[in-house]
């Protein structure tokens, strides 16, 4: 079977990553849409390596009937009023944004970590696609909690300026270019200035002093993993141009040992371990730019606690944290239920 797809956003950093990933995956697809806000009506988008061409089509003239899935990059904006006419129309919507995250009636999606929570998908017909930095950890966190129950987390993260979006990017390169001749350096995007420094600051501020990053952290992980974990995150902006990086520590019911840690993330769905006691043995965000994988490596035991893990995990925050997951939820969705239909 192969589906009729829409990518909505599609000009956007995470939109153009969905199309890779549909192309680069062989997602079977009968017709493909490219579809963003009237400013980019009409512009042409490459789709897969035969040199294909999409004319980007107006979301406010854009009529959803007749297509199966819609992947959503739009932000929360435009998937307030066209996610919900999408669904309504039988299009299922896979949404990048976090409006309908914590809504119990719509699933929060990582294919390696809760597949079986989309079968809640028809009571809206849409499914969302959760924050970066929380997907890349519950990957990492899932099989350690089946073999020992993590009871607590505390997560630092140090976030890549594309998760900002493509104004994010060029703020680091020009403030970059700025410093080396000597130009007059001006900060929009972030808050302070981001080349040669690191902003404690992701996301508006909550009423408690976190920030809306970190919040989503902890009742991202609890809607995903299990609502008993205790998380608490601190998340910050890095002069990074694409990776997320984060350092967690682990706090487990039963003992786990590194090397048995090791050997789980080892076989894990969606794990690579890169984990070598010596220079470079492990991964950064540089090297993780274009992969599926997220990256686990610093495994080792932390002895303040009685059961007490560290480790370090990086991902592409543009595709696990963003396209990828969503176009493995598609993937999920045909498996469990449009091929049923068919
Ligand atoms: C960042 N994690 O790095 C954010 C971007 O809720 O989908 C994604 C925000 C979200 O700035």
């Amino acid at each position: 079977m192969a589906y009729k797809v829409v990518v909505v956003g599609a000009t956007g950093s995470v939109g153009r990553e969905m199309l890779n990933i549909l192309a680069e995956r062989q997602f079977p697809i009968a017709e493909i849409a490219a579809v963003a806000s009237g400013r980019s009506q009409g512009d042409m988008i490459d789709f897969g390596e035969a040199g294909q061409e999409l004319k980007v089509q107006n979301i406010e003239h854009f009529d959803f009937t007749g297509y199966d899935i819609a992947l959503f990059a739009a932000g929360s904006g435009p998937a307030k009023i066209y996610a919900p006419k999408a669904a309504a129309a039988g299009c299922t919507v896979i949404d990048n944004s976090s409006l309908f995250r914590m809504d119990h009636d719509v699933p929060l999606i990582v294919p390696e970590v809760n597949p079986q929570a989309i079968d809640g998908y028809k009571r809206r017909n849409i499914i969302a696609n959760p924050n970066c930095s929380t997907a890349q950890m519950v990957v990492a966190l899932k099989p350690l909690h089946d073999a020992a129950t993590i009871k607590r987390v505390v997560v630092s993260t140090y976030q890549s300026v594309s998760g900002a979006g493509k104004a994010g990017m060029d703020e680091l390169f020009e403030q970059t270019r700025a410093v080396f001749v000597g130009d007059p350096k001006t900060s929009s995007k972030f808050t302070k200035q981001i080349a040669f420094n690191v902003i404690p600051h992701i996301d508006s501020f909550m009423d408690d002093g976190s920030t809306k990053e970190e919040w989503k952290m902890v009742v991202e992980t609890r809607k995903i993993m299990a609502a008993e974990i205790e998380v608490t995150a601190t998340c910050v902006r890095v002069p990074v141009f694409v990776g997320h990086s984060e350092a967690i520590n682990i706090e487990f019911e039963r003992p786990l040992s590194v090397a048995e840690a090791q050997r789980i993330l080892r076989e894990a769905p969606g794990i690579m371990l890169i984990d070598k006691r010596e220079d470079g043995g492990y991964i950064t965000p540089i090297e993780c730019v274009g992969e599926y994988a997220t990256y686990i490596s610093r495994v080792r035991k932390d002895p303040t606690v009685p059961h007490g893990l560290n480790l370090w995990c990086v991902s592409d925050n543009l595709r696990k944290g963003a396209a990828l997951n969503a176009v493995q939820i598609a993937e999920l969705l045909g498996r469990r239920h449009l091929q049923k239909a068919a």
